[in-house]
């Protein structure tokens, strides 16, 4: 009698342990892997392709690259494009996000000219991934602004809320019969604080007082504009969804006191708030506390009027709720203090207007890539408070991923690693009711990492960048996360028996 009472404790006990490690993705959620046109493609000059800012700055500044390196060939998806498809197929992946390169689409950004070339190239490339049932979901701006249109200001003209919706409709007439996910932006943040308010990616106008501001609020406008474009001319036929992506790392407070938290805030208001908020926030227009900072500090500083723009009642209304779902790129967690660690920043800036500081615990693993630590509970932390704060639309995370060294060799344990955490977390998301609908990593491949070159490797497969072909070879990370994508639950103890990839029944 004892000893049945024990085994059967024994079997509830096994049974708990079994159904927390069995914790499933649902069959819908989408699996998938996600790069960019400019750091894979290459063809920079191909087949009537104009140039973009990222073509202009690495040719005419090359000292600003790590190690000189171009996107010119980077890994030559365009011409290795099949080739791709079968790595995802390899993958199982149900869908794979990349992004058109405008100017292979309008050489010179302007919709009265339209490249037949660049139309054929992505259809060619939608077709094949069709073919094999792996869904397409298409990010239209991956940074690569035509050069034309930076010459003529670019995300600080106004202007580009109707340059940029002209490039949308030809890409939802050419391609929306078959593509049905649509993401107008990635990460807003990093196209203007980084290329307008500072020197970290092209065009580096490095205005830092202004520079971002402005840019926020036209490309939040540009947005707007085109999902209205496909929601009011292309969504009741074609029949899909149009959404942004924004860059949504988690700000903690680094103590409880009210001081730190409040820091936290203000960071998260500034860092994405600044985008996220006129499209999915009730109210719409700029987050309010920062709106008060930037305010205050424009007074002090002698500016007549604040650095950060209004948005007048008709643009808020336009703005507001203008998405059909929130994308997410996750990679990192900071915690925020009111007086400890304060980055030093230029005055006027973005991070001065914040001023708070930022720091992470030395025990937090650290990847190739300065920024980019793991943290506990990371995507979690982040996405029940989007959920919360903007009544829990459609999420998808679109990008989260770790870079390692390029001498690295195929055994990326530390990926790994990252990967089944990020999952896990995704998976607390789903259990606490977070509308999360898909997950892309970041990359399918290994790619030029912007300023970084060819030093942070991001690939689940490795790219030999020394080889014309430019050879593509699973990590151990990509045999991971195909384990996870097939049997849709996390197995901590699944080692691959051999590295040899092969490609699956069914795709
Ligand atoms: C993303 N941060 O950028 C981009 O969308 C990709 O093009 C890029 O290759 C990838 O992440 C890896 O860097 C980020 O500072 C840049 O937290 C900076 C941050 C996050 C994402």
């Amino acid at each position: 009698m004892k000893l049945l009472f024990v085994l059967s404790l024994v079997a509830v006990a096994c049974h708990a342990a079994n159904a927390e490690e069995r914790r499933s993705f649902p069959a819908d959620f989408l699996f998938g892997c996600a790069t960019a046109a400019y750091q894979v493609e290459g063809a920079w000059d191909e087949d009537g392709k104009g140039e973009n800012i990222w073509d202009h700055m690495t040719h005419n500044r090359p000292t600003t690259i790590k190690d000189l390196s171009t996107g010119d060939i980077a890994a030559d998806s365009y011409h290795n494009y099949k080739r791709d498809v079968e790595i995802m197929r390899e993958l199982g992946l149900d869908a794979y996000r990349f992004s058109l390169s405008w100017s292979r689409i309008l050489p010179t950004g302007f919709a009265n000219e339209v490249n037949p070339k660049g139309i054929e190239y992505y259809n060619n490339f939608i077709d094949e991934m069709l073919k094999y049932g792996i869904t397409p979901m298409i990010t239209l701006y991956h940074w690569d602004l035509p050069q034309k249109l930076q010459e003529l200001g670019g995300f600080v003209n106004p202007l580009i809320a109707n340059w940029f919706e002209d490039y949308a409709r030809v890409a939802y007439e050419n391609f929306g019969d078959r593509v049905k996910h649509w993401i107008t932006f990635n990460e807003p943040r990093e196209i203007c604080y980084e290329g307008y308010g500072g020197d970290r990616k092209a065009p580096m106008v490095n205005s830092t007082a202004v520079g971002t501001y402005l840019c926020a609020k036209n490309l939040v406008l540009s947005h707007a504009n085109a999902y209205h474009a496909y929601n009011n001319d292309f969504k009741p036929t074609q029949g899909g969804q149009c959404g942004i992506t924004i860059s949504v790392n988690w700000f903690g407070p680094l103590t409880d006191s009210e001081e730190d938290q409040f820091a936290a805030e203000i960071r998260r208001q500034g860092e994405w708030g600044l985008y996220a908020e006129p499209i999915f926030s009730a109210e719409g227009g700029f987050p309010k506390e920062f709106t008060e900072r930037v305010a205050a500090k424009s007074a002090e500083q002698g500016f007549p009027r604040s650095r950060l723009p209004t948005f007048t009642d008709e643009e808020r209304a336009w703005v507001r709720g203008a998405s059909d779902f929130f994308g997410v790129n996750h990679y990192t967690t900071f915690l925020v203090s009111a007086t400890e660690h304060l980055d030093v920043a230029p005055v006027p800036s973005v991070i001065d207007d914040e001023g708070v500081g930022v720091y992470r615990p030395p025990e937090w693993p650290v990847s190739q890539s300065s920024w980019l630590v793991r943290a506990p509970n990371s995507i979690y932390n982040a996405l029940t408070d989007l959920q919360k704060r903007y009544n829990n639309p459609a999420f998808y995370i679109t990008e989260n991923g770790w870079s390692i060294a390029p001498e690295r060799d195929l055994i990326d344990d530390d990926r790994v690693a990252y990967y089944r955490a990020a999952l896990e977390s995704v998976l607390d998301s789903l259990d606490a009711g977070v509308n999360l609908k898909g997950y892309m990593a970041w990359s399918l491949l290994d790619n030029f990492e912007w300023l970084e070159g060819y030093t942070e490797r991001f690939g689940l497969y490795n790219v030999d960048f020394e080889d014309p072909a430019r050879t593509r070879t699973a990590r151990k990370s990509a045999y991971v996360y195909k384990h996870i994508i097939k049997n849709r639950y996390i197995d901590h103890e699944y080692e691959p028996e051999t590295l040899t990839m092969t490609i699956d029944e069914g795709h």
